[in-house]
């Protein structure tokens, strides 16, 4: 994509800070074509929408392979994300055959990685904000970032709680973790996420005015990773309404349809 710089004039300072920053996104990018002079809009807005511009296509010029197991858990949210964003990736999903081989060539031994360009990614949360910067599901300013974030890590802490009742061997246990998920972690996570979507008006997103990296996050948990504990319902009206609103958006109602059957 070429990209034409048109560096404007005022007066002759903004005239140079102009061509200055026309040569700095120049030396940056070889996308960039620098033509000094020219029309005259507001810097800012202008190096905004550079930057903007610039991001979204070093985001779909970049090469992208997702590497997990036949399951949605920790990769799904990706998943959602390439899907929304309609950025092509490839879905890498690693045989029970395959994987001592590959365990064997990953930083922790462990999936998902993402793979940008050759250069390997690990840990979930990591590959789902690099992806959110990349895909432009990261709010609009740091402040959206952050509240976006204190989502994801909500429902990493409920993931947590979720996967100690999947994963007890021990009954009596299980049953303790198990009544402790449905009476006061679930209750309390779920509560605290209405009231962040209440903030934000109760009826719309997370955060901000766009769908984020946090709609995408709850909707895998609310659609997958809930339904594997029985007796966990999403018995928050606020939650399914946003759930449904998120399942209608057409790129993910295309990839809900057309995603591989999976056993977890
Ligand atoms: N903190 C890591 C945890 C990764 C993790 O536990 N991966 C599991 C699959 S969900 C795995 O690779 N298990 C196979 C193994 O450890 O051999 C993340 O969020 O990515």
């Amino acid at each position: 994509m070429r990209l034409v710089w048109q560096s404007l004039c005022v007066s002759h300072a903004s005239r140079a800070l102009y061509d200055i920053i026309g040569w700095y996104l120049k030396s940056k990018s070889a996308h960039v074509e620098y033509c000094p002079g020219a029309l005259s809009i507001g810097l800012i807005q202008l190096v905004e929408v550079l930057q903007a511009t610039l991001t979204i296509s070093e985001a779909k010029m970049s090469s992208y392979k997702l590497i997990y197991f036949n399951g949605k858990g920790r990769a799904e949210t990706a998943r959602f994300m390439f899907a929304v964003a309609k950025q092509q990736y490839e879905d890498k999903r690693v045989s029970g055959e395959e994987w001592a081989e590959v365990k064997k060539s990953l930083l922790f031994g462990q999936v998902p990685v993402l793979e940008v360009d050759g250069v390997q990614l690990t840990q979930s949360c990591a590959i789902n904000r690099f992806l959110a910067k990349r895909l432009n599901l990261y709010g609009n300013d740091d402040m959206e970032a952050a509240k976006i974030d204190q989502v994801c890590e909500a429902l990493v802490d409920l993931g947590i709680v979720l996967r100690d009742c999947l994963h007890e061997q021990d009954e009596d246990r299980k049953k303790m973790l198990h009544k402790k998920l449905l009476e006061t972690q679930a209750p309390r996570h779920f509560a605290g996420l209405v009231k962040l979507l209440d903030a934000n008006g109760g009826d719309g997103f997370f955060v901000g005015n766009k769908v984020s990296l946090a709609d995408l996050d709850a909707a895998s948990y609310f659609l997958d990773m809930v339904t594997r504990v029985p007796d966990l319902k999403l018995n928050e009206p606020k939650l399914v309404a946003h759930l449904e609103r998120m399942k209608a958006i057409p790129e993910l109602a295309d990839w809900l349809k057309k995603r591989p059957e999976s056993p977890f």
